[in-house]
C-alpha cells in the first residue's frame, strides 16, 4: 500500500524542517511513503526546504487557501496511486511520530477516516472559553454528521482512497468540519485516535481571532445542515411558525365561545402572516429536499468520474482482507 503524507504550507520555513524531519520513514502495513508539500504561494523558503527534504512540491503561484490546497494534494495523491493520505500541518502542531497510529485503523480495514483527537481539554495554551467553544463546535458537527467524534476541527487525519473518492469539498472554509459532516452522512466509518499536540510555535494563520473563527464555523455548519439535513431545518421552522400562527386563531375561537364580541383583527392578521411563513418553510423544505436528491446523483457521477481517471477504489475492509489473503 502507498501512503501520501501531505503538508499544506503557507510560509512555514521556520517549522517545516522539524515537521519533515520527524515524519517516520516506515509505517506498518505501508510499502511506499511519499511526502507532498502543497506550497500555497509562500514568499519564504518553504518550497526549497521541502525539496531539500526530498518532498514533492505542489506550488500555487498565489494564495488559494487551505481547502483548495488540500484538494490539490488529494488530487495528486489519487493520481499517483495513494491508498492512504495523511494530512499534517506545516507549523509542527501535530506529532508526526503518531502517523502510524492514524494509518493503522485504515490498514486494518476498520475505518475510512481517522482523526487525531487533540484532546483539547488538556491543551495548556487554550483558554477555558476556547475549550468550551471547541467542544460546542464538535458537538454541533456531530449532530449534523450523526457521529460521536471528540475533535471535529483537528487537521491531523488519515483518509482511505475510498473515502477520498466519496468526499467532495465545496466550501472554501473549514474543509475539516465539512469532510466530517459529509462522511457521517455517507456512513463512512470514522474513528478518532488520541494524540498530544506539540507546544504552540506561533499564532494561527487561518484565523485572526476566535470570533472570526466561530462565525466562519457557524456558517460552514449551517450550510452543511442545509445540504444534508434540509428537512430538519425547514420542518423545525414550519412547526415554529405554524404553532405561533395558530395561537391567535385558537385564542380567538376561545374568546368567541366565551361570548367576546371584540375586534381581534390585529392578532388574526399576525397569525395569518406567521402561517404564511410556515407554508413558505414547508415549500422551501420540499425544494431543498429535491435539490438534495440532485446532489446525490451528481456525487455519484463524480465518484464514477474519479474511478475513470484514477482507477477503482474499494473500501478499506476489502483491501485489508485482500492484504491478509496475500500474506
Ligand atoms: N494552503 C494554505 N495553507 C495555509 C493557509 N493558512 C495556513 N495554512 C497552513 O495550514 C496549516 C494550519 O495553519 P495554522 O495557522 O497552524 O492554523 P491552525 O489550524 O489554527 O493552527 C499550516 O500548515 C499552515 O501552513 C493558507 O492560506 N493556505
Ligand atoms: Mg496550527
Amino acid at each position: 500500500m502507498k501512503l501520501v503524507i501531505q503538508v499544506p504550507c503557507l510560509n512555514e520555513e521556520a517549522t517545516l524542517p522539524t515537521v519533515l524531519g520527524s515524519i517516520p520513514a516506515e509505517v506498518p502495513g505501508i510499502d511506499e511513503i511519499e511526502v507532498v508539500v502543497i506550497d500555497d504561494g509562500s514568499t519564504d523558503r518553504t518550497a526549497e526546504i521541502a525539496r531539500e527534504y526530498g518532498a514533492t512540491v505542489l506550488r500555487h503561484t498565489g494564495r488559494m487557501g487551505l481547502a483548495r490546497s488540500f484538494r490539490d494534494g488529494v488530487e495528486y495523491a489519487l493520481s499517483h496511486g495513494a491508498d492512504v493520505v495523511v494530512n499534517t500541518d506545516g507549523d509542527n502542531q501535530y506529532p508526526q511520530a503518531r502517523i502510524a497510529d492514524l494509518v493503522a485503523p485504515i490498514v486494518a480495514g476498520k475505518a475510512e477516516i481517522v482523526i487525531g483527537d487533540r484532546q483539547t481539554r488538556q491543551i495548556a495554551h487554550f483558554s477555558p472559553f476556547k475549550k468550551v467553544m471547541q467542544r460546542f463546535g464538535s458537538w454541533v458537527v456531530n449532530k449534523a454528521a450523526g457521529t460521536e467524534l471528540p475533535d471535529a476541527a483537528s487537521g491531523f487525519r488519515a483518509y482511505s482512497r475510498y473515502a477520498l473518492y466519496r468526499l467532495n469539498i465545496v466550501t472554501k472554509f473549514s474543509y475539516t468540519m465539512e469532510t466530517i459532516i459529509q462522511a457521517g452522512n455517507k456512513s463512512l466509518a470514522i474513528t478518532a485516535v488520541p494524540i498530544t499536540t506539540n507546544p504552540k510555535t506561533r499564532e494561527s494563520r487561518l484565523f485572526s481571532n476566535m470570533w472570526v473563527h466561530m462565525a466562519q464555523s457557524a456558517k460552514a455548519i449551517m450550510r452543511s445542515y442545509l445540504m444534508y439535513r434540509p428537512w430538519t431545518v425547514f420542518a423545525l421552522l414550519a412547526v415554529a411558525f405554524g404553532v405561533a400562527g395558530l395561537t391567535p386563531f385558537v385564542r380567538y375561537a376561545i374568546l368567541l365561545v366565551a361570548g367576546d364580541q371584540g375586534d381581534h383583527f390585529q392578532s388574526l392578521m399576525l397569525g395569518t402572516l406567521l402561517l404564511v411563513g410556515s407554508l413558505l418553510s414547508l415549500a422551501l423544505g420540499v425544494l431543498s429536499d429535491l435539490q438534495r436528491t440532485n446532489r446525490v446523483l451528481q456525487e455519484d457521477q463524480l465518484e464514477r468520474a474519479k474511478e475513470q481517471s484514477y482507477g477503482p477504489a474499494r473500501p478499506a475492509a476489502e483491501l485489508a482482507r485482500d492484504g491478509s489473503d496475500a500474506a
